[in-house]
């Protein structure tokens, strides 16, 4: 029987309708399998595309909380375990007015891929709440994380499904999940990583996503005999991914032109200095204030409700939120001579804007293996747990490094089309399915 690429989206669509950000992913992901799905026709026999895009187990509760003035407070809370054919659930919490079971399904599809690149034994999930901290006493946001893990706790386990951070869960949200966790379970297990230095938290784990993002920048660049000293590099997002990716720039002797949020951008023609990026990381903490407030600092303005992706840059890095960059933002980069983009964060360029960048043969490296060094590191956190010890810091960061490159070659052996060009779509797609679906397939129909 023949099967066609869009039977399996159109079936999709009827069946998860409202959910626009999976239905984008998995597309993304079938349409640069496809023609190497045609050819081997035992991932349809055995049903594989069908069972990866539907979760394993989907969780969802009620999180009721009381806000400073007494109030009860309700909201939705979520787990989506998709797939544990290599290893135990592992993924992040997201808390943004803006989740809902479409994101978190998208998010844990992205994971699967993301986590078999790792190298490690570790499964995809993706959870959180439409709960926003922001502008939230720590009281309150104390009492929302623990009602929140009241309920999550009898789903995780260290050997089970193993949470983390994301968008508006940091280590202090991390802190209050686990003491509850510990609370509830009278343990002291691995089932969160992210957690902080004094309780089992691995050294490294809060820079390992963007520094692994710029690990992974280094070895594309490398493939075409650049360098990233002297780059002009526009970063989207100021959050903990945006931070530490900014940080390891600026030790390799880049020029970031750029950060932003969720109000608009700011803006450092001559390149941001270290004191300007420790005023940023000290805005962000705790209340988040908007970057508005540095728009007088010297050598920056503040863009408002303006993305990065209008400024002349030789890379770009968005490391924000998904669909931050669109078709239109694609043009005026490739415009403006950008060389290389490089997603910090999951799913920030649409599909359109890829589409761009991949005619384009410039260099792009997808989010499931560019930022795959957060979730490396916290596999490394519960290898650290469960071997009650330590490693130092260069022990982890010499791990990161190795790992970012072995997704790299992985990208660059199953992406490479010819001497001059790298799909590293269609690399990261490929090595991150393969091995996923070689263990559904040695594991039968489950
Ligand atoms: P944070 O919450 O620390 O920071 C998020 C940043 O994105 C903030 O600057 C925030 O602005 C901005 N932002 C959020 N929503 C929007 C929006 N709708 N429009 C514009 N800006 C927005 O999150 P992280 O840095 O942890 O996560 C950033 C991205 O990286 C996400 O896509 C996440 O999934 C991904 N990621 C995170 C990993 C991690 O280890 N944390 C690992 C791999 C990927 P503001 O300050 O105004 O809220
Ligand atoms: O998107 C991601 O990879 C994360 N938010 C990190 C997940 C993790 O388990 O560390």
């Amino acid at each position: 029987m023949r099967h066609s690429l869009s039977d399996y989206l159109k079936k999709m669509q009827e069946r998860d309708a409202d959910q626009p950000e999976f239905h984008q992913a998995v597309a993304e992901v079938l349409d640069s399998l496809w023609p190497f799905l045609e050819e081997t026709p035992q991932y349809f026999e055995n049903g594989i595309i069908d069972r990866l895009i539907e979760p394993e187990r989907t969780v969802i509760f009620r999180v009721p909380w009381v806000d400073d003035d007494g109030e009860v407070r309700v909201n939705r809370g979520y787990r989506v375990q998709m797939n544990s054919a290599i290893g135990p659930y592992k993924g992040g919490l997201r808390f943004h007015p803006s989740v809902d079971l479409g994101v978190l399904k998208f998010l844990a599809f992205e994971q699967v891929f993301k986590n078999a690149l790792t190298t490690l034994p570790l499964g995809g999930a993706k959870g959180g709440a439409d709960f926003d901290p922001k502008g939230r006493s720590d009281g309150e946001v104390m009492r929302f994380c623990q009602a929140f893990m009241t309920e999550l706790t009898r789903h995780i386990g260290e050997d089970l499904d193993v949470p983390a951070g994301d968008i508006g869960v940091g280590p202090r949200e991390i802190g209050y999940l686990y003491g509850q966790y510990r609370r509830m379970t009278n343990g002291n297990t691995s089932a969160l990583t992210g957690k902080g230095q004094s309780y089992g938290g691995s050294l490294l784990r809060t820079e390992a996503t963007g520094y692994g993002v710029v690990y992974f920048t280094r070895e594309m660049l490398n493939t075409r005999g650049a360098g990233i000293e002297g780059q002009r590099v526009a970063v989207s997002g100021s959050g903990n991914v945006a931070q530490h990716a900014v940080c390891k720039l600026l030790q390799l002797g880049a020029i970031v032109v750029s950060m932003s949020d969720s109000n608009g951008t700011l803006h450092c023609p001559q390149g941001l200095s270290s004191d300007q990026w420790q005023a940023v990381v000290d805005l962000k903490k705790g209340s988040r204030g908007s970057l508005e407030e540095l728009g007088h600092i010297e050598g920056a303005e503040f863009l408002p409700g303006c993305s990065p992706w209008q400024l002349e840059c030789d890379i770009a890095m968005p490391c924000a939120t998904q669909n931050e960059l669109d078709e239109d933002d694609a043009r005026g980069l490739l415009d403006n001579g950008c060389q290389c983009v490089v997603e910090g964060a999951n799913m920030p360029s649409s599909n359109g804007a890829i589409s761009l960048f991949r005619e384009a043969r410039i260099l792009f490296g997808p989010g499931k293996a560019a930022n795959a060094g957060g979730v490396a590191v916290s596999g490394l956190e519960m290898s650290q747990n469960a071997m009650h010890l330590r490693w130092n810091e260069k022990e982890i960061d010499d791990r990161l490094q190795d790992i970012m490159q072995c997704i790299h070659q992985a990208c660059v052996q199953s992406g490479k089309q010819d001497e001059d060009y790298i799909d590293y779509v269609k690399g990261a797609n490929l090595a991150g399915f393969t091995k996923v679906a070689q263990a559904m397939l040695a594991q039968g129909v489950i």
